[in-house]
């Protein structure tokens, strides 16, 4: 199995439940992903055989409690992002959307009924969610959304609007739609079956190739009253869920780093150029170095962030910085990775541009960069600076 940088000795901050989780979700990637992900990168095409392996070890919901959940703490969810991020970022996502984006809503803000309904086949990975905020022209903006639902004289509700850049979109049984009712944001609980509703693939993408990005679109959608989530209004809705996904994130780029430096750092010390070992030249040296101390950086922030969490005292700034730090060093790490592979590490043999390419998305999605930089402003200034 493969090691992984721990240069501060975190292992023994975790539990022993921890640990195990950890590398069982280890094991499962080394053994079952890796040596098929670069294939479905290159095709563009998600890993649809894994999500039965991937329900079977719990990972779906893993920090939920009943209804089929694992019922894990934070931290072990931390550590399984983690964990699947260092096989590909789009299993990761795949896990973070079904989870985080689509299982904890319903989880938090639905009725019993619908907890019933939906959460175990969920866990199971029989159903396949989505989560749709996004729109064509309203992205770091949600609250701008032109979906809207309407209530229907004898019940339920029709939805009209388009989603976009929707992970698990051509996936999922159910989608999430956040829309206005009434100039309100709720969240609505749409079969994909349902008439008029159509999710198109997004093809032709350089990043999260191994991920499906799909755009929804809605006309007409009609739903019974059981769709709406009872237990919130507002974008506090789509923006809790962020806060769960985010954390996770944070963690999970963790994983895309680690992998980048193990390569880079096994590479280095192979490749012979002038008349030694590359990884004997100071320029490099100070490249890996930089790689261990930001993952080590990034390693402390999540562990504790996580630890927060689990002591309920986690507030959404502190995820912010740490989604925005650790995607931001995970990506320049990736591209270091990138150089100091030479020409070697532009091909699909090593797993380098396959993450740093997906990264890039990471640092877009889930709040961008800059958005996390303008929700910290406003924490330390008190003053937005949005518009
Ligand atoms: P603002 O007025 O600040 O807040 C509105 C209400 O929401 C509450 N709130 C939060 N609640 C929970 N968690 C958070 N992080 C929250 N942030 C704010 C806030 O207290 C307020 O509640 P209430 O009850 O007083 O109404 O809202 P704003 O319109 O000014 O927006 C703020 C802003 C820009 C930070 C927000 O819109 C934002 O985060 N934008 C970024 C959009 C984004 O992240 N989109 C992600 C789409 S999903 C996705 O990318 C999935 S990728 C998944 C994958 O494949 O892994
Ligand atoms: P924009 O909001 O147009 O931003 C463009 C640029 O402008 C960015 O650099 C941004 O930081 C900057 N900017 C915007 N506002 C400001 C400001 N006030 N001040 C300074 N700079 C600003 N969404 C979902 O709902 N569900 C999903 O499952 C999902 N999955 C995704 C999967 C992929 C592969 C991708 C690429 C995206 C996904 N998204 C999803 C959407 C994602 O959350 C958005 O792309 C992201 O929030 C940014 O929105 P945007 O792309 O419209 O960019």
């Amino acid at each position: 199995m493969a090691e992984s940088l721990d240069f501060y000795d975190l292992d023994s901050e975790l539990s022993d439940e921890e640990r195990m989780v950890r590398d069982t979700v280890r094991r499962f990637v080394d053994d079952e992903v890796l040596p098929i992900i670069a294939e479905h990168y290159q095709n563009g095409t998600f890993p649809e055989d894994l999500i039965p392996k991937i329900a079977e070890l719990g990972l779906l919901g893993a920090n939920l409690k009943g209804y089929g959940c694992a019922g894990m703490g934070q931290v072990a969810y931390g550590l399984i992002c983690q964990e699947l991020e260092r096989g590909d970022s789009g299993l990761r996502s795949f896990a973070s959307v079904q989870g985080s984006l689509c299982m904890y809503p319903i989880h938090a803000f639905g009725s019993e009924e619908q907890k019933q309904r939906w959460l175990p086949g969920m866990a199971a990975g029989e159903i396949i969610g989505c989560f749709g905020l996004t729109e064509p022209d309203f992205g770091s903006n949600p609250a701008g959304m032109i979906t809207r639902a309407e209530a229907l004289p004898g019940g339920g509700y029709r939805i009209n609007g388009r989603k976009r850049w929707i992970t698990n979109g051509n996936l999922a049984k159910v989608a999430i739609i956040w829309a206005k009712l009434d100039g309100e944001i709720h969240g609505f609980l749409v079969p994909t079956e349902t008439s008029g509703f159509t999710a198109q693939k997004i093809e032709d993408k350089f990043s999260l190739r191994a991920s499906v990005t799909s755009e929804l679109i809605l006309e007409d959608v009609e739903v019974g009253d059981d769709a709406l989530l009872p237990g919130v209004k507002g974008l506090r809705g789509p923006l809790s869920c962020l806060t769960q996904a985010r954390s996770g994130i944070a963690f999970g780029v963790i994983g895309a780093a680690m992998a980048c430096y193990d390569c880079a750092l096994s590479y280095a010390k192979d490749r012979v150029q002038f008349s030694r070992p590359i990884a004997g030249y100071q320029l490099v040296q100070n490249k890996l170095v930089y790689m261990l101390t930001e993952i080590t950086k990034a390693q402390l922030l999540s562990l504790r962030l996580m630890r927060l969490k689990e002591q309920g005292k986690m507030t959404p700034p502190q995820v912010s910085l740490a989604k925005r730090n650790n995607c931001e060093h995970a990506l320049a790490i990736a591209r270091i990775a990138r150089d100091i592979l030479g020409g070697n590490g532009i091909m699909f043999e090593y797993p380098i541009s396959r993450h740093m390419l997906n990264l890039e998305t990471v640092s877009t999605y889930e709040g961008t960069h800059d958005i996390h930089t303008l929700i910290l402003g406003q924490t330390i200034t008190g003053i937005p600076a949005f518009e």
